[in-house]
This record gives C-alpha cells, sequence and structure tokens, in this order.
C-alpha cells in the first residue's frame, strides 16, 4: 500500500527539500588589524585559533575567503553581527554572505 507512489507524495517531498545554504564571506581591507579580524572569526563563527588565522591570511591575500555556510537567516545574522563587531571598534570590517550553487 504505501509503495504507490502519488501526485501527492511527489508534491510532500519537494516541500520537505533542505533549504538552499548561504556562504558567509570575509572581505578583505586595509585597516583592520589581522588580530582583531582573527579575534571576531573565533567569537563569532566558533572556530579555533589556527582555523580563525587561515581564513584571515587567506583573505588578505587573494580579497576574500568563504568563512562558513549556514542556512539563510543564520548566515545573515552572523554576517551582520561580525560587521557590526568591526564598526563598533572603528574598523570597516566586511562580511558578506551569497547563496551556494
Ligand atoms: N589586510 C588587513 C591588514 O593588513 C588584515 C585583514 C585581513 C583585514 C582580512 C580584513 O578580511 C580581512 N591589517
Amino acid at each position: 500500500m504505501s509503495d504507490i507512489v502519488t501526485k501527492q507524495d511527489v508534491k510532500t517531498r519537494r516541500k520537505v527539500e533542505r533549504p538552499k545554504l548561504h556562504k558567509v564571506i570575509l572581505v578583505n581591507d586595509d585597516f583592520t588589524p589581522r588580530e582583531f579580524v582573527v579575534q571576531v572569526l573565533k567569537a563569532e563563527f566558533r572556530t579555533t585559533d589556527d582555523e580563525a588565522y587561515r581564513i584571515m591570511i587567506t583573505a588578505h591575500q587573494r580579497g576574500v575567503c568563504v568563512v562558513a555556510v549556514f542556512t539563510k537567516d543564520i548566515a545573515e545574522t552572523k554576517a551582520t553581527r561580525a560587521t557590526d563587531a568591526g564598526k563598533a571598534a572603528g574598523f570597516p570590517l566586511l562580511f558578506t554572505t551569497e547563496p551556494e550553487e
């Protein structure tokens, strides 16, 4: 009985597909101290010291670095909070988000 796939089953399955994940991207600038970037990454994204350093130095050298992926809401909240932490300290530190393909 439950092995008969109906139109409704297909519809239901589509509704429960996982939401697209969004990348949080760290953008380089010439003013924010390296150590401050590392501190923000550790505080907001719960990375280790080494991981935070690796992300910071990648953005520093290449211009941007993907920090992590989250659902849309969480990615946007974390990017805003991390950007605001820089702003509060007088730095132009910037985190953006973009949907994963
Ligand atoms: N480029 C900055 C400096 O030399 C450090 C830095 C790295 C700033 C990464 C932002 O996303 C960033 N002080």
